[in-house]
């Protein structure tokens, strides 16, 4: 009852380099930043880094667009200053994970530049084809398909020098490969064992997905339904295409056959819960998790620039379907933050005040790290960073956040400039990805602040006076140490890791609750009860969550089994002083943002 794969208690970190340390004051982190910072993740106790992007790439999408998959990029460092982090983590217990870019590359990669030349080896790599027939090529409404790109306009671009369409799911600078062809799964699979050669321990694979397009036998690629942007985002039309199952498998043989301890966790919006279970499950030999988005995009109207308030029920449906689709078999990914979401705290949590901030931010972790799956922290999560609070075009960076606005609002007028502002101060990508606030000096440490210094690429958070990790560190009631205390949980007590997941009081609207318990019981072992008020108001212990607590139907403890005999010691975690929680377990009334572990 207590075994399971190693990842179950492990707890994974994201970095994004371009935010994370700087270490020669040119105002973007790099490699040896990662490297000097890695005490710090080692303290706070992760098994696995995942690196986001840092090969040779032009930087259209911030390394999503890979130039030379074997190369790092000169402004992250050299692959020396990458076996020096990957030796210096592997010396430390950490593992180390590479993104992995592979549904798409940059169009400066040799590949494309071969495939646009027509060269006869490398013309079949990408996905070229002809306009629509009766169209003149280039010009509108002559696109091969309906295909939208995820950041706006047509997915596909006309090139005349080969006088054809190629597809980009992503920007013009991303142009999709071609995995029908199998001399590019060939490529990528020896690409990725080098890679494992050199000692990193696994991938997250990007848009994993994608990877399988929906061909008709004509060759020609199908339309599909238009959103309110008039096309049909190609994220929809080709996620969970006919061929992924395949792909991954043999991608799971070719790469990893005779290997152990690595992790393959792949981005899998599109995928159903159903459908992660057949990928995760071990004998499928294809991904170890997968990252499911129904959870990012339920808060929200059309499209994310319209954005809805947390509505917990709905948010309790989708995890739940998460976890029940995976009981038996296959295994999930937890997330709520990465580099391409707003940060949770502003999103769901409540950061009107500091206090309400850090009981926000604990609450909101607790429940994500109690789930059945393997936790992932991204940088900044576990300082509970908020959003930019951007005010101005200008502030921001990313392709995604400048591209949209001016399709929505200068080219389709879906909204004012007023409106996509306020859309992006509360959804853009940049929200996640100001640079790492470690202390509170100008530059919060991530850069160097002398009079010939640049200043960081992004603007720093302006409340990192408040919110930094030299504060944290010194304050046992920090964001930070308690997700130190989660992540020690579940190194320790194989409830958390292994054990089963069952929702209580579905239809609260306030309260998160669920018990944790091993399929059969193990002496030593007892059953968590998780309960979390998430919401700013004070709210009652609902009523299946306080009859496991032992009260009767009419609210009052029950003699037998009553609240009277419990300790403070079997209050495990909780964001209020555990006496408090004690006296709440008494009244059946929770604070604001009361979140805490029980031991029953
Ligand atoms: O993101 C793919 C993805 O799922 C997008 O829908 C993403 O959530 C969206 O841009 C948010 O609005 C991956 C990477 O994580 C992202 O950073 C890249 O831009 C993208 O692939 C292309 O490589
Ligand atoms: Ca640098």
């Amino acid at each position: 009852a207590l075994d399971g794969p190693w990842w179950a208690n492990a707890v994974v970190y994201q970095v994004y380099p371009r935010s994370f340390q700087d270490s020669n004051n040119d105002g973007i982190g790099d490699i040896p930043g990662i490297t000097s910072r890695l005490d710090y993740l080692a303290d706070l106790g992760v098994d696995v880094l995942w690196l986001s992007p840092i090969y040779r790439s032009p930087q259209d999408d911030n390394g999503y667009d890979i130039a030379d998959y074997r190369d790092v990029d000169p402004m992250f460092g050299t692959l020396y200053d990458l076996d020096e982090l990957i030796g210096q983590a592997h010396a430390r217990g950490i593992r180390i994970v590479m993104d992995l870019v592979v549904n798409h590359t940059s169009d400066e990669h040799a590949w494309f530049q071969a495939s646009r030349r027509g060269d006869p080896q490398y013309a079949d790599w990408y996905w070229w084809r002809p306009a629509k027939p009766g169209h003149t090529p280039g010009t509108p409404g002559a696109e091969p398909n309906n295909w939208g790109s995820d950041f706006g306009g047509s997915a596909w671009t006309y090139d005349p020098g080969r006088g054809a369409y190629y597809l980009h799911s992503f920007s013009r600078k991303q142009p999709d490969l071609n995995w029908e062809n199998p001399a590019v799964r060939d490529a990528v699979y020896r690409m990725m064992g080098w890679w494992l050669d050199r000692g990193v321990d696994g991938f997250r694979m990007d848009v994993s997905a994608l990877i399988s397009k929906p061909v008709a036998a004509d060759g020609t690629l199908p339309d599909g339904p238009a959103d309110e942007s008039g096309y049909c985002n190609s994220q929809v039309a080709a996620a969970d295409g006919p061929r992924l199952d395949e792909f991954l498998a043999e991608m799971r043989s070719r790469v990893f056959d005779g290997r152990e301890g690595f992790l393959t966790v792949g981005e899998a919006p599109g995928i159903t819960p159903v459908r992660n279970r057949h990928i995760t499950t071990p004998n499928h030999g294809e991904l170890d998790m997968l990252f499911l988005f129904d959870h990012m995009m339920f808060d929200e109207r059309g499209s994310k620039w319209n954005p809805l308030p947390l509505d917990l029920v709905t948010l309790k449906r989708i995890m739940r379907g998460y976890q029940e689709a995976v009981s038996v078999e296959g295994w999930n990914a937890l997330f709520f933050n990465n580099h391409d979401q707003p940060r949770v705290v502003s999103r769901w949590g409540d950061v009107s005040t500091d206090d309400l901030r850090v009981r926000s931010a604990k609450a909101l972790a607790l429940v994500l790290h109690m789930h059945r799956g393997t936790p992932y922290i991204y940088q900044g999560e576990e300082l509970g960073m908020t959003n930019a609070g951007f005010t101005s075009l200008s502030q921001y960076r990313d392709i995604e956040s400048l591209s949209l606005y001016d399709v929505r609002v200068l080219e389709d007028k879906l909204a004012t400039h007023e409106q996509m502002i306020s859309a992006l101060t509360m959804r853009s990508r940049d929200n996640a990805r100001t640079p790492m606030p470690w202390d509170d000096s100008r530059y919060a440490g991530f850069t160097g602040s002398g009079p010939d210094d640049p200043g960081p690429w992004m603007e720093v958070n302006p409340n990192k006076d408040v919110i930094n990790a030299r504060n944290e560190q010194r304050d046992p009631y920090s964001v930070l140490a308690f997700y130190r205390r989660l992540i020690d949980l579940r190194h320790t007590d194989p409830v958390v890791s292994v054990g089963g997941w069952r929702l209580l009081d579905a239809d609260d609207k306030r309260v998160y609750a669920f018990v944790r318990s091993l399929p059969v019981p193990v002496p030593g072992h007892r059953d968590l009860l998780v309960v979390a008020n998430l919401s700013s108001h004070t709210a009652v212990i609902p009523p299946e969550t306080a009859g496991l607590l032992g009260f009767d139907q009419t609210g009052f403890p029950s003699r037998s089994s009553g609240t009277a005999g419990i300790s403070v010691d079997d209050v495990v975690l909780s964001t209020y002083p555990a006496d408090h929680t004690l006296a709440s377990l008494t009244t059946r009334r929770l604070e604001p943002w009361e979140a805490f572990i029980y031991r029953m």
